[in-house]
C-alpha cells in the first residue's frame, strides 16, 4: 500500500536529545526536553495564564535564568510544548503506517492511537490545553485540527479508490468529520474525567462513525 503523504502533515521539528559527538550538547538538548515536559506538566494542569516561569524553573530545581536560556519567554515554551504536540503524531503515523493495514482500518488506529496518547501523555494533553487557551498566549501557534485533517482526508481518498468507503461519502467530509468527533470526545472526557475514560468514549464514537462512511 502506497505510503499516505508524510509530506504534509504537522511540519514540527521533534526535540533531539543526541545532537552528536559534543556531550555538552546533549546535556543542553536533554536539559531542554526536561524543561520542556516540567512546563507540559504545570500547563496541563493549571493553564498558560497560572503557570510562571518561576514555577518551572522550580519544578525542575533550576534558577529561573537557566530556564530562559533555553527559552527566552513563557510563550516561547507554550509555542514549544505545542509543536511537541503535534511532533507525537509523524511517529504514530510510522507505526500504524508500518503495520500495513488498508487505508480505512489506518484511519480507525491513527485516531484510537491517538486517543490513547491524549489520556497517557502529558505533553499531548498539555498542548490541546495550550491550544484551547490560544486568545490569552501571544505568539504564533500551530493551527490546530488542518494536519489531521489533512492526513485523514489523504487516507480516506485511498480508501474510496479501494472501494472501502460508502458510496456518496466526501473524504474530505468524512475526515472533517471524525476531526470534529474526535475533538469534541476528548475535550468531555478530559472536562468530566480528565481524559481517563477517552480511549472508551472515543472507541464507541468511532465505531458509529465507521458503521456510517465504510463499506465493511
Ligand atoms: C485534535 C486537538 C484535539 C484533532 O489537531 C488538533 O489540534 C487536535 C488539539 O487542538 O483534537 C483531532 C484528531
Amino acid at each position: 500500500m502506497p505510503e499516505p503523504d508524510q509530506a504534509a502533515p504537522f511540519r514540527v521539528r521533534p526535540i533531539i536529545t543526541r545532537r552528536g559527538p559534543d556531550p555538552k550538547q546533549d546535556r543542553a538538548a536533554r536539559t531542554k526536553l526536561l524543561v520542556l515536559t516540567a512546563a507540559a506538566e504545570l500547563f496541563a494542569a493549571r493553564g498558560f495564564r497560572h503557570t510562571s516561569m518561576k514555577d518551572v524553573a522550580d519544578r525542575v530545581e533550576m534558577t529561573k535564568g537557566a530556564v530562559y536560556f533555553h527559552y527566552p519567554t513563557k510563550e516561547t515554551l507554550a509555542v514549544a510544548v505545542v509543536e511537541q504536540h503535534y511532533a507525537r503524531w509523524p511517529e504514530l503515523l510510522a507505526d500504524v503506517t508500518a503495520e500495513g493495514h488498508g487505508p480505512l482500518e489506518t484511519v480507525a488506529r491513527l485516531l484510537a492511537g491517538a486517543a490513547a496518547a491524549f489520556r497517557d501523555d502529558i505533553v499531548v494533553q498539555a498542548g490541546a490545553r495550550l491550544q484551547i487557551e490560544r486568545p490569552q498566549i501571544d505568539a504564533e501557534l500551530p493551527t490546530p485540527y488542518v494536519d489531521w485533517t489533512r492526513l485523514l482526508a489523504g487516507l480516506l481518498e485511498r480508501a474510496a479508490a479501494a472501494g472501502e468507503l460508502r458510496p456518496g461519502v466526501s473524504p474530505q467530509a468524512a475526515a472533517r468529520s471524525l476531526v470534529a468527533a474526535f475533538f469534541g470526545t476528548q475535550h468531555i472526557s478530559d472536562v468530566l474525567h480528565e481524559r481517563t475514560d477517552v480511549v472508551e468514549r472515543w472507541s464507541e464514537t468511532a465505531e458509529l462513525l465507521f458503521r456510517s462512511i465504510g463499506t465493511r
